[in-house]
């Protein structure tokens, strides 16, 4: 089982996170580990902060001379602006002498569409500082760096995962079903992560109106994965389909209002005959002595999950993000404090952060996907795992490229 937990405040000291179920034998990729959280950190429309941090993960745990051992990775990310926020931040009842940072009053209007007011009466906090430091984006730096090793895990059997931007508030780009290789060939400074590049300029264009106007933007991006075994998740119970536990880990995104898989909503609209993906015969040279199936299916609407399973298609998930919810023209609110009614706290914030959170978008489709990756071939050790599925690889080949007739049990 691959789990993680992560713990930390967006101004606190650092960001922390453990990853418990990696298999020992990964040759950990420290470069692609920093990519991660450099691509994490882009996108046109982010805030001030990002250029006051330049995201480094340390790991202090479950790695030896480059190797996963089989233990806990445990891996820190530093807030460089903590310096900024000791006084605000720091865990002793009175701060050390000399902390730094401004001497910043209790924040008491809640935001709405933030954690705010809900966090504000479930855990009993005055300052809503309480709440939104742990209820920060920041937090998925993170994910990005657990989705890091995630990936890793995921390539040794040649599972790759990218992602894009179908819309930004109300610009849309016109492609659909972009093949994985065009997705992945977007830039990682690609500015909007869009493929459509007049529907990039006018996100741009909207992004910057938004800001212009004190007002923020959301979106929606698609996360593709390509490689995915046949096989993963199962219809036999609730909490096993696979389809379910993407949709959860997506959903857990900051900010994160829906999620589609294929054509998503779309599917409620049209007849059976227009949803379903055909099953048809691969041609022969497309399977060789490698592809795993003779078979494939001329569209993808299904986003490579049926019943619950995958299918052995592409994955195709999509995410729908609310605009971020601090506004430079804040909508009115209720002082928790005077109980007077007024704008809402202003707090240093993104106007549009959807490119970002396609990236983080990968790392938790990652993460459950090297997780059912591992119940469905086990292992544990890399080797095991890249041995199983190669066992696999030829089951399936052998028995799905026999003769006509032959392949009934
Ligand atoms: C951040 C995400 C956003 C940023 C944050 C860094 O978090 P939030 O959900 O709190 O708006 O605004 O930066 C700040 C809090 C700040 O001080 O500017 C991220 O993804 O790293």
């Amino acid at each position: 089982m691959l789990r993680f937990l992560t713990a930390g405040e967006s101004h606190g000291r650092e960001l922390v996170v453990i990853v418990d179920g990696v298999p020992s034998g990964l040759s950990l990729d420290f470069g692609a580990l920093a990519r991660e959280l450099r691509r994490r950190q882009g996108g046109y429309g982010r805030g001030r902060r990002m250029s006051i941090e330049a995201d480094v993960a340390v790991v202090i745990g479950g790695i030896r001379r480059g190797r996963t051992t089989g233990a806990p990775i445990a891996i820190s990310i530093a807030n460089r602006d903590w310096v900024n926020w000791e006084f605000t931040m720091h865990p002793d009842e009175e701060p050390p002498a000399g902390a730094g940072g401004a001497r910043r009053a209790p924040l008491t209007r809640p935001r709405p569409g933030h954690a705010d007011l809900a966090g504000a009466i479930k855990y009993g906090h005055g300052d809503l500082r309480d709440v939104l430091e742990r209820a920060s984006a920041r937090e998925t730096a993170a994910r990005v760096a657990a989705g890091a090793v995630a990936r890793q895990i995921l390539a040794q059997v040649s599972i790759a995962i990218s992602s894009h931007v179908v819309a930004i508030g109300p610009v849309a780009a016109v492609a659909s079903a972009v093949a994985f290789d065009r997705i992945a060939a977007l830039p990682d400074d690609s500015p909007t992560r869009c493929v459509d590049d007049g529907a990039a300029e006018r996100m741009i264009a909207a992004i910057d109106a938004a800001r212009e106007a004190g007002d923020t933007l959301g979106g929606a991006f698609e996360v593709v994965a390509q490689g995915v075994p046949a096989g993963l998740g199962s219809y036999a119970q609730w909490d096993r389909r696979l389809d379910g536990r993407l949709a959860q880990a997506l959903m857990s995104i900051p900010a994160i209002k829906a999620v589609g898989i294929g054509i998503g909503p779309e599917t409620a609209r049209l007849p059976g005959s227009q949803v379903h993906d055909e099953i048809v015969l691969a041609a022969a040279d497309a399977h060789g002595g490698t592809t795993t199936f003779p078979f494939t299916r001329p569209t993808n609407n299904a986003g490579g999950l049926e019943g619950g399973v995958t299918n052995g298609q592409d994955l195709r998930l999509t995410a729908y993000m609310k605009p971020i919810s601090t506004l430079m023209s804040p909508l009115r609110s209720v002082d928790l404090a005077t109980r007077e009614e007024g704008p809402a706290d202003i707090e240093r914030s993104d106007v549009c952060a959807v490119p970002a959170a396609s990236v983080v978008g990968e790392a938790m489709v990652a993460l459950v996907l090297a997780d059912a990756l591992l119940d469905r071939f086990g292992g544990d050790s890399i080797a095991d795992l890249r041995q199983r599925h190669e066992e696999w690889r030829r089951q399936v080949h052998d028995r799905f490229s026999a003769p006509t007739g032959a392949a009934t049990s």
